[in-house]
């Protein structure tokens, strides 16, 4: 593979969502020779993407965008959890302020990056034949960047309209009054059940584990009301980008659950699902590390869900009695009407775990439950989370192994950024990173600027190629492992521990603390870099 000499650049980032643009805005002012490439049309990342009806946030007005007063002094948002289709306005409201386009390559899918030792550089190819080629490779793919389609049985033969939330195609489906069915009830399927049980003529949703969905409380927000906020947004932001990070308003209790007597622990309970969202994720220190502790929450979870849906035959499969994985250690999605919807005439469950799915069929879905005809089916089946971005494309490091060969035996990365035998390449909101524990823009900014710190390091030291320790890595894959055993995460089959995909190493690949995650960094770099190797 030869790099077209024009396509030569200091600095290449793939991904245009919050990390990506971060970098490009952030490096282009410290005067690299930068280029950001994308696989899609627009800005945004799985905003981009992510068109299927119904999607939305789960992260509250300000939480979810960039602290910087450039951007959010002229925008306003519309609802309290704005939608995508607000979210990409957003991201071109962002390119306005900082004229991030000139430097972006669209449609630009990288298939194929290879470390050439004998330069210190990456080369790139693309699906149409194009190159690329840098001396440092920033991946600002995130977490969410490759869809996962179940190996189910009869898949091909379906001959109705049949698409996957995260490739939606853009000129929409036809739903109006058609026989909908989704498997999948993570936040896409949630979101896509909510939008689409009104309009069909029948829905029907494959249920195979049940989620344990927050009350949004979703609401309208005026340009007003944003303007009197403003004047705090200094502060506001201060206070989210600093430890614990992540929000400015969602904070557990500090106390033990089972510390707090009945009646004041349910009404802590009750003012975090008044206030909606995540609020009511963790809401004590010991919701996610202590069974008896989870239970209590969960069964508030259970009573609270249960009493919004009127048949009671279906309790058992959506809010079941005992709880199948311990609350909150699969990402919980924020409903607004999804537990309303089950009222419906047009409306049914099937509970795949009762009544296993035996094959998709030409015209519909056959589980023991019978054969449930359908003109649309939505694969609302998540993501190869954290590693897939990576592992799908043909990605090479110094010995020329891919990045697949070396995580055979299990994901190891120095701090989540870097990772042994693949020189010169940084990921951002990657793999054993706080990904999914820290807000994305909290995470673009506070990683990001990490990152550039360290890029900075290397040009100051006039450093063509750095690596980092295997024992290093080894130690930060421990690490990871302390926490999902120190956690109740271990327990649940999710896509924080890659359970969620047939044959994937059971680990858990996110830090569920972004202040501790932040602060390995710090010191790493406070260290002099402790466990890179520069050259
Ligand atoms: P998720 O949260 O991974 O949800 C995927 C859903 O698909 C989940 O309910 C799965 O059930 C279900 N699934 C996956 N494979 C199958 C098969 N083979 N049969 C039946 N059901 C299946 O993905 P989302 O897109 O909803 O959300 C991803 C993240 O995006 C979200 O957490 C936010 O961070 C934004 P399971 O629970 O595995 O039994």
């Amino acid at each position: 593979m030869r790099p077209d000499a024009t396509n030569s650049f200091d600095i290449v980032i793939v991904g245009a969502g919050f990390n990506g643009l971060y970098q490009l805005h952030r490096l282009r002012a410290e005067g690299w020779s930068v280029r950001l490439v994308e696989a899609g049309s627009g800005l945004g990342g799985v905003w981009h993407h992510n068109r299927y009806p119904g999607a939305r946030v789960d992260c509250h007005v300000p939480n979810y965008e960039y602290s910087m007063e450039e951007i959010w002094r002229d925008w306003n948002w519309s609802e309290r959890f704005p939608g995508r289709d607000e979210l990409v306005a957003y991201f071109d409201h962002i390119d306005e302020v900082w004229n991030l386009r000139p430097d972006i390559d669209f449609d630009t899918a990288i298939t194929s990056a290879r470390f050439v030792e004998a330069e210190h550089r990456w080369h790139l190819a693309t699906d149409d034949d194009r190159h690329y080629d840098c001396r440092w490779l920033v991946m600002a793919t995130g977490f969410g960047s490759a869809p996962y389609v179940p190996d189910l049985p009869g898949l091909d033969r379906f001959e109705g309209d049949c698409h996957h939330t995260a490739r939606w195609p853009e000129s929409g489906v036809e739903l109006a009054g058609r026989r909908i069915g989704i498997i999948g009830t993570g936040a896409s399927g949630v979101q896509v059940a909510q939008e689409t049980a009104p309009i069909a003529g029948h829905l029907t949703i494959f249920q195979r584990t049940p989620v344990y969905a927050l009350a949004m409380q979703q609401r309208a927000m005026t340009v007003e009301e944003q303007a009197t906020a403003k004047l705090d947004y200094p502060e506001v932001f201060q206070v989210r980008n600093a430890p614990p990070g992540s929000f400015a308003d969602v904070h557990r209790d500090p106390r033990k659950t089972l510390e707090v007597d009945e009646a004041e622990r349910v009404a802590v309970m009750e003012d975090r699902w008044a206030k909606g969202g995540f609020h009511c994720w963790i809401p004590f220190s010991d919701t996610l590390g202590d069974e008896a502790a989870n239970r209590v929450v969960y069964d508030f979870w259970r009573d609270k869900t249960r009493a919004r849906i009127a048949d009671a035959s279906l309790h058992e499969s959506l809010a079941p009695t005992d709880p199948p994985y311990p609350f909150g250690t699969k990402r919980p999605s924020l409903e607004q009407t999804f537990y309303d919807i089950f009222d419906r005439d047009n409306v049914s469950l099937v509970d795949l775990k009762r009544d296993p799915l035996v094959s998709i069929t030409a015209n519909g879905v056959e589980s023991e439950a019978g054969h449930v005809e359908l003109d649309v089916l939505v694969l609302a089946t998540g993501f190869d989370a954290n590693t897939g971005g990576f592992t799908r494309m043909d990605f090479r490091g110094a010995d020329g192994s891919t990045i697949g060969e070396a995580w055979a035996d299990g994901v190891d990365t120095h701090l989540g950024v870097a990772v042994p035998g693949f020189p010169n390449m940084v990921m951002l909101y990657g793999p054993q990173s706080a990904a999914s524990f820290c807000n994305g823009p909290v995470c673009a900014e506070l990683q990001g600027e990490w990152v550039i710190d360290l890029l900075d390091h290397l040009r100051s030291n006039d450093v063509t190629r750095f690596d980092s320790d295997r024992s290093e890595a080894e130690d930060w894959s421990d690490t990871m492992a302390m926490w999902a055993e120190r956690t109740l995460f271990g327990k649940a089959n999710s896509w924080y521990m890659g359970a969620n995909i047939p044959g994937k190493r059971r680990q858990l690949l996110n830090m569920p603390s972004s202040d501790l995650y932040l602060g390995a960094l710090r010191s790493c770099a406070d260290e002099n870099y402790r466990g890179f190797t520069f050259g």
